[in-house]
């Protein structure tokens, strides 16, 4: 062979290898453990309150779940180990529709093709919300098939994506009676605790994964997803956000632009926020109670906006 027949070998072996890896679809095995424990809010108002939740090591409870991510094509396995007392469940909305229950000590496994773009919220169905509310909830991300910044294949561009995972917890009558052992009277829901992330907005404001934070004409795709039971009307300051998605229906072009966004109970949204001028700017719920952590302001669904 001829250095020239070689080198070509080389050339035609790193095509084949480049369009194969292109759209090679991957297999992403994770493994979620069920676990009793607590969840700290921090700042003013905040307090440590008994929680459930899915977590990626065994332990501790994570509030929320941790962000389970696939593109388009890809197997998913996912393993569910329940270490809690009770029986729990866990169902991707719109993705997967087994609710069996998993006993005490037991474990299941649910299988699925990542089939189409998009956010969504996996949650325990069981047990009247009382369940979800104590933090079994969390978020999964389908990107399209080639792997692109893209919302879905050929959809609207980005440049570095954010998860906001919404929710709310009523510490003296959920979390307190639940956490040991008692019987929730779920006629009475009054949160006092209103979580992005599984954070008040005394440390959602500074997380680095929670905050858009970039420079000046870069883009940031935000999915939302709303885990708790309250409908969540997230309000933007510094740029409109183009609403690309609502509960995973694909908006059409040009999309319509809004300074603030309704995410109902069990909701999704993906919006798309152009950093558009130099500045800080918050982004809070639009409901006053909603932006305190037991009645203090301002600890509960708020975040930063930081263009540079
Ligand atoms: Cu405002």
């Amino acid at each position: 062979m001829t250095w020239q027949c070689r080198l070509l070998g080389r050339i035609m072996a790193a095509i084949l290898l480049f369009a194969v890896g292109a759209t090679e679809a991957a297999v992403r095995n994770y493994t979620l453990y069920i676990t009793a424990g607590s969840h700290t809010i921090n700042g003013a108002g905040g307090a440590t309150l008994s929680a459930w939740g899915y977590s990626d090591v065994a332990g501790s409870p994570k509030i929320p779940g941790p962000v389970l991510t696939a593109y388009e094509g890809d197997t998913v396995n996912i393993t569910v180990v329940n270490n809690h007392t009770l029986n729990h469940n866990f169902v991707i909305q719109g993705v997967t529709t087994d609710a069996t229950a998993i006993a005490p000590g037991g474990n299941r496994v649910y299988s699925f093709t990542a089939s189409t773009a998009g956010s969504y919220l996996y949650s325990d169905t069981l047990n009247s919300a009382i369940n979800r509310e104590m933090g079994l909830y969390g978020a999964l991300l389908v990107g399209p098939a080639d792997g692109s910044n893209k919302a879905w294949t050929n959809g609207p561009s980005y440049s570095f994506q954010r998860t906001w995972v919404i929710g709310e917890m009523d510490k003296v009558r959920w979390n307190d009676v639940a956490g040991s052992g008692g019987t929730v009277n779920t006629s009475i829901y009054k949160p006092n605790y209103f979580l992005m992330n599984g954070l008040g907005g005394f440390d959602a404001m500074g997380d680095p994964n929670t905050t858009i934070d970039g420079v000046v004409g870069t883009s940031a795709l935000v999915r939302i997803v709303n885990g708790g039971q309250f409908s969540h009307a997230l309000h933007f300051h510094g740029n409109h956000v183009q609403v690309l998605t609502i509960n995973g229906v694909r908006q059409i072009s040009p999309y319509k632009l809004v300074d603030a966004i309704n995410i109902p109970p069990m909701g999704t949204a993906d919006v798309l926020y152009v950093l558009n001028q130099l500045g800080e700017y918050p982004m809070h719920v639009h409901t006053a109670q909603m932006e305190t952590a037991n009645g203090v302001y301002l600890n509960g669904v708020a975040t930063m906006i930081m263009m540079h």
